[in-house]
C-alpha cells in the first residue's frame, strides 16, 4: 500500500503523520505549503524581524511514535483479580493485587451496574471522578468534553481543581491588580514587539521559559529569546537552579534560599523609596495605599525597615548585589517576567505565595507598569495575532461553547456538593472537610471566597470514583494520602480510564484503555486555552486550526474516550443524551460551523487539506497590554473577558478601586483580619523553611519545577527515548532513575557522589533518586522535577513504601498557601538525603 499523510496537533505542536499499512511509519512537525505562511515582520532598532515558515514543536514531541506504540499503553480492559462486584471486593488490595484481562463486554456490565447501583442506591452524588489538568490534545475529546457530558447525565459530584499553575498569583495577585479572568495573569498582546522596541532589561524571577515554553506552545518563542539576545538586551535571573534560559541567554544568577522572594522584592522597593526612584506620578495617580504599604516597608509598623541588610540575612543573597539590581531596575526600562505566561512560576506555589505574587506586581507599578519596555511578561506570548477570528478551546467547552448551539443537549448536573482536589484524600477517610473558593475562579473576585463544605447537607459521601487519567501520585502534594484513599472501604468501586499505565492506574477494580488523539477524529488550535487564558496562541509565530485526522484505527483493543462513554451510556438507556446524536466527527463539523473558521476556508477543504492558518491582516495594529492603563486610556486589548471592557469603566482594572492596590480592598471587604494574607504584603517565612522546628532534623530544602522533557506525566515512561536523555533520568544497573540535583557541598558532608542512589526522605515518605552533583543548585537545595509517571513502590500496596520510580510530591506537604487560601504548595518542602545502600 502506498503511504498516507495525515494531520494532527499535540499539546506542544502541530504534526504530520505518515502512515503505510496501517503502521505509523514517522511523525515530524506538520509540513504545510509554503503558500500558506505570511510572516508578520516586527521593525525595531533598525532590523526587521520575522520567523520562520515552520512550527518549532517541543522536544518530546519528536519522539511521540515511541508514545504511540508505547509497551506501557493500556491495552485490555483489566480487572483486579481479588475484585469481585458481587462478592469480596477487597479495597485494602488497591495497589498490591494483579489483574486479569477481561472482555469489553465483562468491563462495560461491571461499569455500568456499579454506576447504576451506586446512583439507585446512595444518589448521583455518591459517584465522583475526576480528569487530569492535560488531555490528549482536541476539542472533542478534551477532559472537558465527554467526561463532563457522561458524569453530568449522573449527577455526579465534581471535583474542583486547585489553580495549580497560578496560586500565589490567583489567590494573591488579583487583590492587587485584577486580572480575576485570568486567574491572576497579566494580559501579553503585542509585547514581542514592545520589548523589542523598548525593554533594556528582563528580569527573570522564577522562570525557565526555555524550558516550559509556553505550556501549549513548543520552541516558537525560543528564537524571540534569541532576538532579545543579539539585541544585547541584559537579563537577570532569580532562581535557586541555574536554569536553561539562564544558560542560553547568559544571564546574571541569582540564586536565593527559597521562600525568601518576597524578602528580596521588599529590599528592592525600599531602594527605590529611600533612594527617590520610583514612579510617583504613577503611584499618585493609578494606585491606592501605597502610603501604607510605604511604613511596612520603611519598617515604621514593625520596627524592622525591609533593607537589602535584612533581605541578605533572610535569602543569602548580598545585600550589595539587591542594591544594585535595584538600582540598575529603576534606571532601565525593565521588563519583569514572573512565571511561564508572565506569571505562573514555582515561587507561587508555596507557603504565603501570595505575597511574593503581590509584590510582583507592585514592583512593577512603582516603575510604572504600561509604560513602553515595563511590563509583566513572560517572553512566551504577545506575538502578533490575529484576534478577531474565534475558533473554540477547551477552556470554553462549558463557557463560550456553552451558550451556542453546539451544545443543546449538554446535560445538566443539579447536584451542588463539590470537592477539593488537594483535600479529597481527606475528604474520603476523616470527613468533614471545608474551604474557600470555586476552582478556578475565573468569574468574579468574589468566587474565591465562596465558603465549601463536603459532605454538603441532603448529599451523599462519596462511593464510587471514576478516574480519568492517573497521575496524581506524581502530580498532587503528600501524595501516599492517595494510596490511603485508595485502599479505604468507603470507596465501594474505582474504576480508571487512561491511555498509558500511569502512577495511579493500578489502584482501580476496572481498568480502561482509551486511545491516542492519532486513534480517533478531532479537531483544535495549536497552544489555544480559550478561557482564562484566552489568545495563549499568540505564542505561536503562526495560528494554525489542526483538523486531528484518524491516521489508524484504535490500536489494541484500546477505544476513544468517546466511545467508551458512549457504550456504557447506551447499557443504561442513556445513549441519545450523551451523543446527542452526533459521531466524533459529526461534532467536528459542529465545532467548525460555529467557529469563524467557515470565513477562511470551507469545511471541506479544511477536512481534506488538514489544516488553516489564521495569519494576521495587512492594516494589524498592535495594542500592546496595559498602555491603556498608563495612559489613563479605555482598555484597546481584544481581552474580551475583561468585564469593564467596553463599560463606562473601560480605564479601570479588575480590582475594586479600579487601580493597582498597595492595600487590597476586596480583601479588606472579606478576610479583613487575616493575618497570613493581609491587606497590604508582609514577609512571612514558610511554615516549612530555614526558620521552621522541622529545619532542624530536615534541612535541605526540594525544589520541584516542571520537567523539561516531559510534559508532566505525558511522555515521561511512555516514550523509551526520553531514558536516554539524562536531564530527565539516567540509567544505572539498568534502572531508569529519576536524577536529583546536589550542591558538591552538601555532596561532599553526606559522602554524596555522582551517580550514587540516594535516598530523599521526610516524615511523610521515602523516594529514591540519581544523585547529580553540580554547582547550578544553591547549597541548602536538592533539585529534582515534579510529575513522575512511574509509581514503583518497593512494597506495592503500602503506604509507607519507599518509592524508586521518582513520585518526589511523596514528600511535599499536604498544608495549604495559608488559612484562607487553598492553594498547593510543593516548594515548601524540607527533607534530608543520604546514600542508599539498600
Ligand atoms: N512538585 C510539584 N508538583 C506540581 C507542580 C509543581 O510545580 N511542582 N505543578 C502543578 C501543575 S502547574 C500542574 S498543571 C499539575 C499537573 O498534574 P496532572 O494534572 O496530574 O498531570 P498530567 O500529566 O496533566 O496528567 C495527565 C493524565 O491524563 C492522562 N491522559 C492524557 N490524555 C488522555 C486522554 O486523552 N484520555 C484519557 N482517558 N486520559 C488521558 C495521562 O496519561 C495522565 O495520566 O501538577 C502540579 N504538581
Ligand atoms: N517542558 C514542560 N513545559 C511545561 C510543563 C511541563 O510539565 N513540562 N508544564 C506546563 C504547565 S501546566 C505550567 S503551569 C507551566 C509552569 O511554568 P512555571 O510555573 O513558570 O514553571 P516552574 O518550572 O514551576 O518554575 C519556573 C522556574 O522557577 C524556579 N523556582 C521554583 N521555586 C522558586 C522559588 O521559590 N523562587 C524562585 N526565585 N524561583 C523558583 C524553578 O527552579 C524554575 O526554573 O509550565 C508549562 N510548561
Ligand atoms: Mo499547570
Amino acid at each position: 500500500m502506498t503511504e498516507q499523510v495525515f494531520t494532527n496537533c499535540t499539546n506542544a505542536g502541530p504534526v504530520s503523520v505518515y502512515v503505510k499499512d496501517g503502521k505509523v511509519t514517522r511523525i515530524r512537525p506538520l509540513v504545510a505549503d509554503e503558500k500558506d505562511f505570511k510572516p508578520w515582520t516586527i521593525e525595531a532598532g533598525g532590523r526587521k524581524y520575522s520567523p520562520p515558515k515552520k512550527f518549532a514543536i517541543a522536544p518530546y514531541v519528536h519522539a511521540e511514535r515511541r508514545r504511540l506504540y508505547s509497551d506501557e499503553r493500556i491495552k485490555y480492559p483489566m480487572k483486579r483479580v481479588d475484585f469481585d462486584p458481587d462478592g469480596e471486593r477487597n479495597p485494602q488490595n488497591r495497589g498490591k493485587s494483579p489483574y486479569v484481562r477481561i472482555s469489553w463486554d465483562e468491563a462495560l456490565d461491571i461499569v455500568s451496574k456499579e454506576m447504576k447501583r451506586v446512583k439507585d442506591t446512595y444518589g448521583g452524588s455518591a459517584i465522583s471522578g475526576m480528569t487530569s489538568s492535560h488531555h490528549n490534545w482536541g476539542i472533542v475529546g478534551y477532559k472537558m468534553g465527554p467526561f463532563a457530558r457522561f458524569m453530568n447525565m449522573f449527577e455526579f459530584t465534581p471535583v474542583f481543581d486547585n489553580p495549580d499553575s497560578w496560586e500565589g498569583w490567583h489567590w494573591g495577585a488579583t487583590h492587587t491588580y485584577g486580572f480575576f479572568w485570568r486567574l491572576g495573569m497579566p494580559e501579553q498582546y503585542d509585547l514581542l514587539e514592545d520589548s523589542l522596541k523598548n525593554a533594556e532589561m528582563i528580569v527573570f524571577w522564577s522562570n525557565d521559559p526555555d524550558s516550559t515554553r509556553g505550556t501549549y506552545t513548543g520552541q516558537d518563542s525560543a528564537l524571540w529569546r534569541q532576538w532579545l539576545r543579539e539585541k544585547g538586551i541584559k537579563t537577570v535571573f532569580i532562581d535557586p537552579f541555574h536554569n536553561y534560559t539562564a544558560g542560553l541567554m547568559e544571564g546574571k544568577w541569582l540564586a536565593p534560599r527559597i521562600g525568601t522572594d518576597t524578602a528580596l522584592a521588599m529590599a528592592i522597593a525600599h531602594v527605590w523609596i529611600t533612594e527617590n526612584t520610583y514612579d510617583k506620578e504613577y503611584v499618585q495617580n493609578r494606585t491606592i495605599g501605597f502610603d501604607e504599604f510605604k511604613k511596612y516597608i520603611l519598617g515604621q509598623e514593625d520596627g524592622q525597615p525591609k533593607t537589602p541588610e535584612w533581605a541578605e540575612q533572610e535569602s543569602g543573597i548580598k545585600a550589595r548585589v539587591i542594591r544594585s539590581l535595584a538600582r540598575e531596575w529603576a534606571s532601565k526600562r525593565t521588563v519583569l517576567s514572573g512565571g511561564s505566561r508572565g506569571g505562573e512560576g514555582g515561587a507561587c506555589r508555596q507557603a504565603y505565595a501570595t505575597e511574593w505574587a503581590r509584590m510582583m506586581v507592585l514592583l512593577q507599578a512603582m516603575q510604572g507598569l504600561g509604560k513602553p519596555g515595563v511590563t509583566i511578561w513572560g517572553t512566551t506570548m504577545g506575538a502578533p495575532s490575529d484576534t478577531e477570528c474565534w475558533f473554540p478551546a477547551y477552556a470554553d467547552l462549558q463557557g463560550r461553547v456553552a451558550t451556542t448551539k453546539a451544545a443543546k443537549h449538554l446535560p445538566v448536573n443539579t447536584t451542588k456538593q463539590r470537592l477539593w482536589r488537594l483535600t479529597l484524600p481527606d475528604a474520603v477517610l476523616n470527613p468533614p472537610v471545608s474551604w474557600y473558593g470555586e476552582g478556578f475562579c475565573g468569574q468574579s473576585l468574589e468566587q474565591q471566597f465562596k465558603h465549601f463544605e463536603y459532605p454538603m447537607k441532603g448529599y451523599s459521601e462519596i462511593k464510587m470514583f471514576y478516574r480519568y487519567g492517573g497521575s496524581f501520585m506524581g502530580t498532587m502534594s503528600d501524595t501516599t494520602k492517595w494510596v490511603r484513599m485508595y485502599q479505604s472501604p468507603k470507596l465501594e468501586f474505582v474504576v480508571n480510564q487512561d491511555v498509558w499505565y500511569n502512577s495511579e492506574t493500578k489502584m482501580a477494580d476496572i481498568i480502561l484503555p482509551a486511545c491516542t488523539n492519532f486513534e480517533r477524529d478531532d479537531v483544535g488550535e495549536w497552544g489555544a486555552c480559550g478561557g482564562y487564558t484566552v489568545h495563549a496562541s499568540s505564542g505561536c509565530n503562526y495560528r494554525i486550526v489542526v483538523r486531528q485526522q484518524k491516521c489508524l484505527e484504535p490500536m489494541w483493543e484500546s477505544k476513544s474516550d468517546y466511545e467508551i462513554f458512549t457504550l456504557i451510556a447506551d447499557r443504561l438507556g442513556m445513549k441519545e443524551t450523551f451523543t446527542d446524536g452526533k459521531t466524533e466527527l459529526e461534532w467536528v463539523k459542529t465545532f467548525f460551523d460555529i467557529s469563524d473558521l467557515p470565513k477562511y476556508t470551507s469545511w471541506e477543504e479544511f477536512n481534506k487539506k488538514g489544516y488553516c492558518i489564521i495569519n494576521i491582516k495587512d492594516d494589524y495594529k498592535s495594542t500592546p497590554s496595559l498602555r491603556w492603563f498608563y495612559e489613563g486610556r479605555e482598555c484597546d486589548t481584544p481581552d474580551m473577558n475583561n468585564p469593564k471592557r467596553k463599560t463606562e469603566k473601560a480605564k479601570e482594572l479588575g480590582t475594586y478601586s479600579g487601580k493597582i492596590e498597595f492595600v487590597s480592598e476586596s480583601l479588606k471587604a472579606h478576610f479583613p483580619d487575616d493575618q497570613e494574607r493581609p491587606l497590604s504584603p508582609h514577609y512571612i517565612p514558610s511554615w516549612e523553611g530555614h526558620h521552621s522546628e522541622m529545619y532542624k532534623e530536615y534541612p535541605l530544602q526540594l525544589l520541584s519545577p516542571h520537567p523539561r522533557f516531559s510534559f508532566h506525566c505525558h511522555y515521561d515512561k511512555h516514550t523509551d527515548w526520553l531514558n536516554d536523555i539524562p536531564v530527565h533520568r539516567i540509567k544505572k544497573d539498568g534502572y531508569a532513575w529519576w536524577p536529583a540535583r546536589i550542591h558538591p557541598d552538601d555532596a561532599a558532608v553526606r559522602g554524596i557522589r555522582n551517580n550514587d542512589i540516594v535516598r530523599l526522605y521526610n516524615h511523610r515518605a521515602s523516594v529514591l533518586c540519581i544523585a547529580v552533583v553540580t554547582e547550578r543548585v544553591r547549597p541548602g537545595v536538592i533539585h529534582s522535577y515534579a510529575s513522575s509517571a512511574k509509581y514503583d513502590p518497593l512494597n506495592p500496596g503500602r503506604d509507607d513504601s519507599i518509592d524508586k520510580g521518582g513520585c518526589v510530591n511523596m514528600l511535599t506537604p499536604s498544608r495549604m498557601v495559608s488559612q484562607n487560601a487553598p492553594g498547593m504548595t510543593p516548594n515548601s518542602c524540607l527533607i534530608e538525603i543520604e546514600k542508599w545502600e539498600g
